[in-house]
């Protein structure tokens, strides 16, 4: 099996590299063909369509008896499918509006559910070169050098990452400027980088000590969170329950102490499953 595994990440980090070229090509050419989804700051772009595509038809080459959760696939109406079957969780790109923007912290995010356990995790930030991995049970990775999340237990000593996104919905709006100052008088800094994978990626590499975020999906947080895990540190529901990657939240941090004390301030809501 872990044979297996490794070949996976292998095929998985070779097509990831390849789609990263096209990200940094095109990250500042003058104009990005967008569309809006869910709301009027949700954007897709050609660039997402495109990778995604040849994600997905390069790892259906190689395993065909493979099944895909893709974002735009999913959002283009086709419902995502989470079976015991080894399942590719695919971001193509993840910060969508760092993208349309122009502000690089944009990954191609991908993790690999088998039994519906995550196994693999690729987070790879193009225009740095930055590549995160992990195999179930074999450490997290920073371009082949071995990571681990930061010895930090509380929150007075804590570097937080927060999402200020979904501007446009007057409610997320507020959330986010009560969680901006019901934590600032706490902890060393707030962090905000536009994109799950990217903030995940940051926790296992102890740059960031903890992140939560609620209504991003399966795709954004896939990849993340074995990551997370296989650098030592833990990843929850954002009520400090069992983590579920369908459940669209998500609480990760250096320490299970951290991450307690976290829970109490989060808002916490049910969005729709992905599943
Ligand atoms: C984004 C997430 C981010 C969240 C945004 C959006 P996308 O994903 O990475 O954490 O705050 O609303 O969901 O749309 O760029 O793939």
């Amino acid at each position: 099996m872990s044979d297996s595994l490794e070949e996976y990440l292998e095929v998985a980090c070779g097509l990831t590299k390849e789609v990263g070229q096209i990200i940094r090509n095109k990250i500042w050419v003058d104009k990005q063909s967008i569309v809006t989804k869910e709301h009027k700051h949700d954007f897709v772009t050609e660039t997402d369509q495109e990778v995604e595509k040849l994600l997905i038809t390069g790892l259906s080459s190689q395993f065909p008896d493979h099944k895909f959760i893709g974002e735009e696939t999913t959002s283009s109406g086709v419902k995502a499918e989470f079976t015991d079957d080894p399942t590719w969780i695919i971001d193509p790109v993840d910060g969508t509006l760092n993208f349309v923007h122009g502000y690089p912290n944009v990954c191609v995010s991908i993790g690999l559910a088998i039994n519906k356990e995550l196994v693999v995790g690729i987070i790879y930030v193009p225009v740095p070169d930055l590549m995160f991995t992990a195999i179930k049970g074999k450490g997290a990775f920073l371009n082949d050098k071995k990571i681990h999340v930061s010895n930090v237990k509380n929150l007075t000593d804590a570097l937080l990452i927060l999402e200020l996104s979904g501007g446009a919905i007057a409610e997320r709006r507020q959330t986010y400027v009560d969680y901006v100052s019901a934590f600032l008088c706490h902890v060393h800094g707030i962090r905000s980088a536009g994109s799950a994978a990217y903030n995940m990626a940051m926790v296992a590499l102890g740059g960031g000590d903890c992140y939560f975020e609620i209504g991003i999906h399966c795709w954004d947080m896939a990849a993340g969170a074995i990551i997370v895990r296989e650098a030592g540190g833990v990843v929850f529901d954002t009520t400090g329950g069992e983590f579920d990657v369908m459940s669209r939240r998500v609480l990760c941090a250096a320490s299970e102490e951290l991450a307690k004390q976290v829970v109490p301030y989060i808002k916490q809501t049910s969005p729709a499953r992905d599943d």
